[in-house]
């Protein structure tokens, strides 16, 4: 297989509420990985794409937003995990709205096949795209797919290069 070129770009990764307990309660829906693991992975896989990540877990709304605005001037795109926040948070989403950074949502779990009050991401919808159910390979993915992005619009070419537009969006 072809060596693909290396991705110069920085991912800030933001883990939600309660996830620093990964690995330690409910296996069942979300593995037996810790968040330590999940972040030296995503480290390894940019650097062997040479891109670079920084990861912060908050239980803080405000925190989250504090990281969300502090990442313009740094980071090419976002990988977030709001947790609970995604089906609350108007603040989260209003932030991802504001530094127009692309974006990609995850989680490990299937947000669609659980509690109905989960199936409701309203941080999502303001994100490139959202990638749920796959538990610690979700996060995998989403590195993936916003180093893609970066790439694709640096080329001129990416998912029409959108970060959802500000005036052009449907209400959600
Ligand atoms: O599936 C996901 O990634 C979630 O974002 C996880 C959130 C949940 O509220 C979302 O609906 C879906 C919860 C994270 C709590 O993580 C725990 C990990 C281990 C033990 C207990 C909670």
């Amino acid at each position: 297989m072809a060596a693909r070129s290396p991705i110069r770009a920085r991912v800030r990764v933001l883990h939600g509420p309660n996830l620093n307990l990964l690995g330690t309660r409910e296996p069942e829906i979300y593995g037996h990985i810790t968040l330590a693991e999940i972040d030296a992975e995503l480290a390894r896989r940019a650097a062997e794409r040479g891109a670079e990540v920084q990861c912060t877990q908050s239980n803080i709304e405000g925190e989250l937003v504090d990281m969300i605005q502090a990442a313009r001037g740094w980071a090419d795109a976002i990988v977030i995990n709001p947790g609970s926040y995604t089906h609350t948070s108007i603040a989260i989403r209003d932030a991802i709205d504001a530094v127009a950074i692309p974006t990609v949502e995850v989680h490990l779990s299937n947000i669609h096949a659980r509690e109905a009050f989960r199936a409701r991401s309203i941080t999502g919808a303001r994100a490139i795209g959202l990638i749920s159910g796959f538990r610690a390979q979700s996060y995998y993915l989403g590195l993936d797919a916003a180093l893609s992005h970066v790439e694709s619009t640096r080329r001129g070419h990416g998912k029409a290069g959108k970060t959802p537009s500000r005036r052009r969006q449907p209400r959600r």
